[in-house]
């Protein structure tokens, strides 16, 4: 519809432009062409209402005829709505060079886990840093961004992909926030099976509001406990942590886009900056870097200005981000502890340290430390999680 209203709108200001350009020359007599002019801008007026005339129903068909197609397409796949996407297990490991090994002497968990992902994703940096605040080692892939040959494997395009081994072969778990609600089930019970595990977390088909197919994973803020049950107080946590997780995915997470590449030069720093902490020129040959920083660059600056309108940003989108932040700080303060979890970080302060991490080395972030008082409540996530501390509180076996 934004199409025809548009045209409308199009319309109605050239018919008062109109207005004015006839006036014109009735007020300015001595306008030797005056008539003449008159004319012509009649015969111009003239086309062009005509034109907006053929213009207005060609629109009223292309849109028809769009939202047609839309529908059409759609209706090949209305029998796959509801139905539940099979979870595969791979035989083999796909044969793909590992970039590099976390090794955590404080591991006493037995995952094998290799984790398919761009070193400054958000979603990525957000699964690391779980890992690592709980001291799990894990091998690390790079995937190049541009093209992701490197999980050819999946039809799942995203990353990070969590590759879990399991009994039966390799499990391949998709989606940050539902790696970590995966993981963090399992390390409260580790007699558990992550390909169990799993299947508490299904891939539901449905169309979204473009009536677009794509499968929604249910669950992914949920812990199971199966027969043990928290609490209520306890449950009354777990919900707020998980109203924050959500807050992180849903709206925290948009931010980052229109502030880390506010300007192109700010993009290109960026860009530059990724190159850099994503080891690109150890991973990627050369002329393949180029392509990534510089089309990365421009595209990425393109495109957050349509982020911005989307995710209802301030014009100045710094301030839209400090005000994020403060809304994260002050429910900590009002909880009165060192993070939302308390004495400890809970799952939700993970979300945010990690997520925020993927931008460190940006301008934004250095804005963020100068006009919020974020980096108390950073600083000490970063002792916490450089220093493994989550591996502490796992029950052993
Ligand atoms: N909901 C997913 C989002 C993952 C995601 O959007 N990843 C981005 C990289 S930051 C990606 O792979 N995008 C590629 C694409 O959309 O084609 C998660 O939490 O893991
Ligand atoms: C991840 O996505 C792939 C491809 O769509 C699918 O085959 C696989 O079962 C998914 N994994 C899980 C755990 O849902
Ligand atoms: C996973 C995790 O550490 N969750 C914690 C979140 O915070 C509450 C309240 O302090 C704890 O009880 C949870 O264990």
């Amino acid at each position: 519809m934004p199409i025809l209203q548009r045209l409308t709108k199009l319309s109605r200001n050239l018919y008062s432009f109109k207005n004015v350009i006839q006036n014109y020359p009735r007020r300015n007599e001595s306008f030797l062409s005056a008539s003449r002019q008159t004319s012509t801008l009649k015969t111009v007026l003239k086309a062009s209402l005509i034109g907006i005339s053929i213009g207005f129903p060609v629109g009223v068909v292309i849109t028809t005829g769009y939202s047609w197609y839309v529908n059409k397409e759609a209706s090949k796949t209305y029998h796959l709505e509801g139905k539940v996407r099979k979870i595969e297990i791979l035989q083999n490991k796909p044969p793909v060079p590992v970039s590099r090994k976390i090794v955590s002497s404080v591991d006493i968990t037995d995952l094998k886990l290799t984790l398919f992902q761009y070193q400054t994703c958000p979603f990525c940096c957000k699964v690391r840093t779980f890992l690592d605040y709980y001291g799990i080692s894990y091998d690390v892939v790079e995937v190049d961004p541009v093209l992701r040959k490197e999980i050819s494997w999946s039809s799942y395009k995203k990353v990070p992909i969590l590759l879990a081994q399991v009994k039966s072969g390799y499990q391949p778990l998709n989606d940050s926030s539902m790696i970590i609600s995966l993981l963090a089930s399992y390390l409260k019970d580790r007699s558990q099976k992550i390909d169990d595990l799993t299947k508490h977390y299904p891939s539901i088909a449905m169309h979204d509001e473009n009536k677009k197919l794509k499968y929604e994973i249910m669950n992914k803020y949920f812990l199971m406990y199966q027969d043990n049950l928290p609490s209520d107080t306890v449950m009354d946590e777990i919900m707020e942590e998980r109203k924050w997780r959500m807050w992180v995915d849903d709206v925290l997470v948009h931010t980052l886009s229109p502030n880390v590449y506010r300007t192109f030069n700010e993009a290109y720093d960026t860009f530059n900056w990724f190159c850099k902490v994503g080891k690109w020129e150890e991973y990627f040959p050369t002329w393949e870097r180029l392509i990534m920083i510089n089309v990365g660059a421009i595209a990425m600056w393109l495109i957050s200005k349509r982020l911005k309108k989307r995710h209802n940003l301030k014009d100045d989108v710094r301030q839209s981000f400090y005000d994020e932040i403060n809304k994260w700080l002050f429910a900590i303060k009002k909880r009165g502890g060192t993070f939302m979890g308390g004495e400890k970080p809970n799952l939700s302060d993970l979300a945010v340290y990690g997520i925020l991490k993927s931008i460190e080395g940006c301008n934004a972030f250095k804005d963020a430390l100068d006009n919020t008082n974020l980096g108390t409540w950073y600083n000490a996530m970063m002792k916490e999680v450089e220093t493994h501390s989550g591996s502490k509180y796992l029950a052993t076996k």
